[in-house]
């Protein structure tokens, strides 16, 4: 298998300005008929080469002439001699009902849908399958009339009718040209939920959200997101959708979160359905989220589109970077900025550490499918929110209407994105663009000298990425870095030479030093509020020290920040077995933490929560698995004991009341919730469990109570699981939460559990929700289990991945994730997860997803 390069890029040879296609809708022989506008671009004398997957070929025509003039291999049609403009026809037949890789054209439980990006297009039919290749799509569908009545694909209706045979059919245009990723159709049986929004410029749009018979209420909450969002674009950007029906359709079988095919979302049903009684906070949340992500897409994807997938950054960072700012605006900024700071800690922090590592713009290239990560997409959307930060909200507005403004319409570059940015501004991004082509994360580190002769401090910043697998060499990198220096007594100070402006300066060489005069004691550096760049940062404070950040920074970020250091401090201590050093002055400190923030559950919520294993593993190295695993357990236990009292009033006040959707309601639950774990680590708190499982009027108390069981209260947890399950059973979605919970909970029998879970009635292997909640939730998030010391968690997790490979490599690749981290962890972690993911290599057949990632880590 090859692996394509970045620099390689050549544009087509043809190109396809428009296509028709009838497509007749069988389980197992659909059979599609294309026409293609075909248009040579330039001059040369190269023959046309469709790529094509899976595709069993029936006719081929040119100029509406049987033509023979071609060859087929596994993955292309040559067409020979053709002439610089004509009309290519072809047939193809291809097997939904079999297509269990959930790419191209399948069946979601009975229902008809397609997932062609990146390159599952070329399963539909031959194509030019590649972003850069643009045509307008006329596409009618025939299906049976009593299994299928609607029939969907992009753009608007234009005509339809019956057959004799009881079948009938629909013709939608899609007026825009697009790339085939973005083609889309659907057909089945649904419930419809109708709604209208109005543009700013006067423009009705018809929305229309399709979801399983029954489930009509469940949608509710993701229209009313899709109104917001549409509303928020108008607002924040100018963007007004340009469609005339802009439809949504949920499905249950889906390889991930959505997809933003023009004027046809089709969506994992995760991330429509919500109602109180089945869906977390979270789950709201996401839902929102998601939805808003998939319409910002409408301009930030669709509109302008990239070039070639390398460039995948472009629309994904840029439309996650606006789905957070969207988000933000519509619940809490705070919380938000945690959540996202979580992840790229948690996640990204470790691919970029690991033989995956790749910057926001890949280089090379096996499997497309591979690199929708949290890179492209997480890291992306930090380098775009560093242009935000750099260029402040208006100037960037100015670099967004400019960039629309040259490429409307066009597959553009990383680099084209930039130069409509540096177009409105004197500042020089040239240098900053190195966040594009470098891996790896910065390390900020931070070191102070203080003369208490001359009460002068200096505090230094240098900057250093370690090499990555993917590239050894790296360069100093152009860093906003939101700064604030205060003294134990919360008074702030300013630098000499005023090189902080508005709380932050650029760090774009080794280091810098900043200077103070005149300052009665060491000062204490603030650094990197808000997350201001995705860096790591080692700034050697002390217990004390990041007390009086917690109380007296100005940014609220890094006020929470202080308090993951300090317990990220206190469990190193337990890991050296020097409890000791978490002294009474810090335990009075975290009690005042609770007490004088008790009125801000917001805060506080985050506050109390313990920096996760994953985190915790990206400050240290060569991990100690079940030392650290250990350790972090014991602080816990220690915490919850020792701030037993605090805790407990604190509870008391977070009586919720009836359920509410508002964000005050939401940060109530959150803190109780959390609050709620750690009683319960304390132990004695059996009779709250049940007593908040019975009372609870939403699934966000249910799952809470299940959740502080899990881990404290075995016998408690096993009677509220099993009548979790009875009440759910018909409900897949929220019996994902029961499977996940299961599948974390660390027990010494858990690979027995797994084997019962897998053979639950409910359980399917066939969908990657399922597959995800039972093996991905174990592989990510079970410590104990995925690494036991014999080596029988990640012996599971690959004769699990070997099955799945053969039916859906893009879920398997995605789970194999946890196994690929191998670097970080002890020698004798190592070898263990070496050696399966040696089985792995080894294994005949492999796909090339599985194949990439594997090859990788063991070079
Ligand atoms: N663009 C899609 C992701 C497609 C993933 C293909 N393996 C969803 C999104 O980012 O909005
Ligand atoms: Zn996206």
């Amino acid at each position: 298998l090859q692996a394509k390069k970045r620099a390689d890029y050549l544009p087509p040879a043809f190109t396809i300005n428009d296509v028709k296609m009838d497509v007749q809708l069988h389980p197992t022989c659909t059979r599609v008929t294309s026409e293609y506008q075909v248009e040579r671009m330039g001059n040369h004398g190269h023959a046309l080469t469709l790529d094509g997957d899976n595709l069993t070929l029936r006719e081929v025509c040119i100029d509406g002439q049987p033509y023979t003039d071609y060859e087929q291999t596994d993955s292309s049609l040559v067409i020979c001699n053709v002439a610089d403009d004509f009309s290519l026809k072809l047939v193809t037949e291809i097997d939904p009902e079999h297509n269990q890789a959930l790419e191209g054209l399948y069946l979601s439980a009975g229902t008809y849908c397609t997932q062609c990006e990146a390159e599952g297009f070329r399963r539909i039919t031959y194509y030019l399958d590649r972003p850069d290749v643009l045509a307008r799509f006329e596409v009618t569908l025939h299906g049976d009339k009593q299994h299928y009545p609607t029939l969907l694909a992009n753009g608007n209706p234009i005509a339809r009718g019956d057959h004799d045979d009881g079948t009938h059919w629909v013709t939608w245009q899609d007026p825009h040209p697009k790339p085939a990723y973005l083609f889309a159709l659907v057909a089945g049986d649904f419930d419809l939920l109708e709604d209208s929004y109005t543009t700013t410029s006067g423009k009705p749009v018809k929305l229309e959200l399709y979801v399983d018979k029954g489930k009509r209420d469940q949608g509710v909450f993701a229209l009313e997101s899709l109104k917001r969002a549409m509303k928020w674009d108008e607002d924040t950007f100018g963007l007004e959708y340009d469609l005339d029906i802009y439809m949504i359709v949920a499905v249950d079988f889906f390889n991930m979160g959505a997809m933003e095919n023009k004027g046809l979302n089709i969506f994992n049903s995760k991330f429509v359905l919500a109602d109180q009684d089945s869906a977390t906070d979270e789950d709201f949340f996401n839902v929102e989220s998601v939805i808003a992500h998939e319409y910002f897409h409408n301009w930030t994807g669709n509109r302008v589109t990239c070039r070639d997938w390398f460039q995948l950054s472009l629309k994904e960072g840029l439309t996650v970077f606006r789905d957070q700012q969207f988000s933000a605006d519509m619940t809490s900024p705070l919380s938000n900025r945690i959540k996202h700071v979580r992840v790229m800690r948690e996640h990204q922090f470790a691919e970029d550490a690991s033989a995956m590592s790749h910057p926001i713009r890949p280089e090379e290239v096996i499997e497309m499918n591979n690199f929708y990560t949290v890179t492209v997409y997480d890291k992306g959307a930090e380098v775009i929110r560093m242009f935000h930060t750099l260029l402040g909200p208006e100037k960037f507005r100015e670099g967004m209407d400019e960039y629309f403004r040259r490429h409307d319409g066009q597959a553009v570059t990383c680099d084209d994105f930039v130069a409509a940015m540096q177009s409105v501004t004197d500042l020089n991004l040239g240098h900053f663009a190195l966040w594009y082509s470098q891996s790896g994360t910065p390390v900020i580190e931070v070191t102070t000298s203080y003369d208490p002769q001359t009460r002068r401090m200096d505090i230094t910043f240098s900057q250093h990425t370690a090499p990555t697998a993917d590239q050894k060499d790296k360069a100093s990198l152009f860093m906003p870095v939101a700064f604030d220096c205060i003294d134990s007594a919360g008074n702030h100070y300013t630098d000499d030479d005023g090189q902080v402006r508005d709380g932050m300066f650029i760090l774009d060489t080794a280091a810098k030093t900043l200077h103070f005069s005149d300052v009665p004691e060491p000062l204490i550096p603030v650094v990197l509020g808000n997350f201001s760049a995705p860096a790591k940062v080692e700034n050697s404070l002390s217990a004390e020290q990041l007390l009086a950040v917690f109380q007296y920074a100005n940014d609220t970020f890094n006020r929470w920040d202080a308090l993951q250091s300090l317990y990220d401090w206190c469990i190193h201590q337990y890991e050296l077995e020097n409890q000791a050093a978490v002294d009474a002055t810090i335990w009075q400190g975290l009690e005042q933490v609770i007490t004088r923030e008790s009125h801000n559950h917001e805060l506080l919520g985050e506050c109390l929560v313990i920096p996760s294993f994953e985190t915790l593993c990206q400050s240290r190295q060569l991990v100690e698995v079940a030392a650290l695993n250990t350790a972090r357990s014991q602080f816990c236990r220690d915490f919850a004991q020792r701030l037993h009292g605090p805790l407990e009033t604190l509870f008391k006040t977070l009586e919720t009341g009836p359920y509410q959707y508002t964000q005050t309601a939401i940060n109530a639950r959150r803190c109780r919730n959390v609050v709620l774990n750690h009683l319960a680590c304390a132990g004695d708190a059996d009779k709250l469990l049940n007593q908040q499982f019975e009372q609870a009027d939403n699934m966000t108390d249910s799952l809470g109570a299940l959740k502080a069981a899990q881990g404290h209260s075995p016998s408690v947890f096993e009677s509220l699981m099993s009548r979790f399950e009875q009440r759910w059973n018909h409900d897949p979605l929220v019996l994902d939460k029961w499977f996940g919970l299961h599948a974390t909970t660390e027990r010494t029998d858990i690979l027995s559990q797994l084997s019962l879970l897998q053979q639950h009635p409910r359980f399917a292997k066939g969908n990657p929700n399922r597959v995800r909640a039972v093996i991905g939730s174990f592989a990510f998030f079970n410590t104990a289990g995925f690494h036991a010391p014999d080596g029988s968690g990640y012996q599971f997790v690959t004769d699990y991945l070997l099955k799945l490979d053969a039916v859906n490599p893009q879920v398997a690749a995605r789970i194999v994730t946890p196994l690929t981290q191998w670097h970080n962890f002890a020698p004798d972690y190592q070898l263990l997860m070496k050696a399966q993911l040696e089985r792995i290599a080894n294994h005949k057949g492999l796909s090339g997803d599985l194949y990439e990632k594997v090859s990788k880590s063991l070079a």
